[in-house]
């Protein structure tokens, strides 16, 4: 595995690229031009140019995160045809730029969503938190404004204001798909796509849907065992991959993060390795937030995932997850330098005492 930390680019993060070179370990970023909207093409010339940058750094870029898709594309509207031959274009520019991984989601409306970008903990830091009763609470229009005054003044991905200004129009043109159709318009845009993934080794790497369960009547087919391994299967080819993120599938705890890594090897590409704490499990009044990454922390066991990553002989980029907000920092919730840095540096401990207990057990056999 590579360690990696996420970047969204000089002239939107608060992180910069010296600040990432100096964390033990880490050696590559995951980044995006941020400023595209979903559906247009990626020049060449500035993904060129952002390889430039993250070079100059000392560091290599190890993937994007993302390349969106068109909402035309997830409902299956006749302007997809257009919007998939950009993608494909896009992907093409990033091959020739020797750039291999592309992490994408398939959630109609919201990308991710919490109830809370800044709930304060007993030693003060502050973490994005969910609650069920806060969303049956409200209306999916009222969303936005209750999440974004705690967004620390930053663009957060998947709920930029020009798109959620639009929240009403986007419900209505979802109200017919269903999560079976949505399977059918990612399979479409999956065999359309996979030619140039092939052509220039690109691995694909859909994220989960986050929370793991559908919100607001939305559908949402990326959360669980049984959907994923039934997308793998239909689009068969290995370019057609996983992000593995421990704090999407882990909210529902049916999830068996473990055994799900496992039963996916060979079609994990990238992995987000982060830990959540319940609060509450009952159903109705779910409540869970952001914790550490510590094991002890939260409610995953950190070793186990990790072991489990390892005994897939998982060669990918592993990046730490949304940190809590630390030392008095100010950044885009779950993005600051602190807690990221140290998320990174445990992962990493944990991963070596795998490897070394792994090789060592094996010399002395
Ligand atoms: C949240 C992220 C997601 C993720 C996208 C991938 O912080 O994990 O926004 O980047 O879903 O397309």
């Amino acid at each position: 595995m590579e360690m990696t930390l996420r970047w969204y680019g000089s002239k939107f993060d608060t992180v910069t690229l010296k600040q990432i070179r100096q964390i033990p370990g880490v050696t590559g970023v995951i980044t995006t031009l941020y400023d595209t909207k979903p559906g247009e093409v990626w020049s060449r010339e500035r993904i060129k140019a952002l390889k430039d940058e993250v070079e100059a750094a000392g560091l290599h870029i190890s993937g994007i995160e993302s390349v969106n898709i068109h909402d035309a594309i997830k409902t299956g509207a006749p302007e997809r045809e257009q919007y998939i031959e950009n993608y494909i274009e896009t992907l093409k520019n990033l091959g020739e730029e020797d750039i291999h991984l592309v992490c994408y989601n398939f959630m109609p409306v919201f990308d991710w969503t919490r109830t809370e970008l800044a709930r304060v903990r007993a030693d003060g830091s502050t973490v994005l938190a969910y609650t069920q009763e806060a969303v049956d609470a409200i209306v999916p229009e009222k969303m936005f404004d209750m999440i974004a005054g705690d967004a620390n003044g930053a663009i957060l991905p998947g709920w930029e204001p020009e798109r959620m200004a639009r929240v009403k129009d986007l419900f209505e043109e979802y109200k017919d798909v269903t999560d079976e159709k949505l399977f059918e318009n990612l399979k479409y845009f999956l065999e359309r796509i996979m030619p140039v993934c092939d052509e220039y080794d690109i691995n694909m790497a859909i994220h989960p849907d986050d929370p793991a369960w559908s919100v607001f009547g939305l559908p949402r087919i990326i959360i669980n065992k049984e959907n994923i391994l039934r997308m793998m299967k239909m689009v068969d080819n290995k370019h057609n991959g996983v992000t593995f993120c421990s704090g999407s599938y882990g909210t529902n705890l049916e999830n068996d993060l473990p055994d799900m890594i496992r039963a996916l090897k060979g079609r994990i590409h990238f992995a987000h390795v982060r830990n959540l704490k319940f609060n509450n499990t009952e159903p109705g009044h779910l409540d869970f937030e952001e914790a550490c990454h510590l094991s002890s922390d939260g409610t995953f066991d950190m070793y186990e995932i990790m072991k489990a990553l390892y005994d897939i002989d998982f060669t990918g980029p592993i990046r730490p997850d949304h940190g809590r907000m630390i030392w008095d920092e100010v950044a885009m919730p779950g993005y600051g330098l602190y807690d990221r840095a140290l998320g990174a540096t445990y992962l990493n401990g944990l991963w070596e005492a795998i490897d070394k207990s792994h090789t060592r057990g094996v010399e002395r056999r």
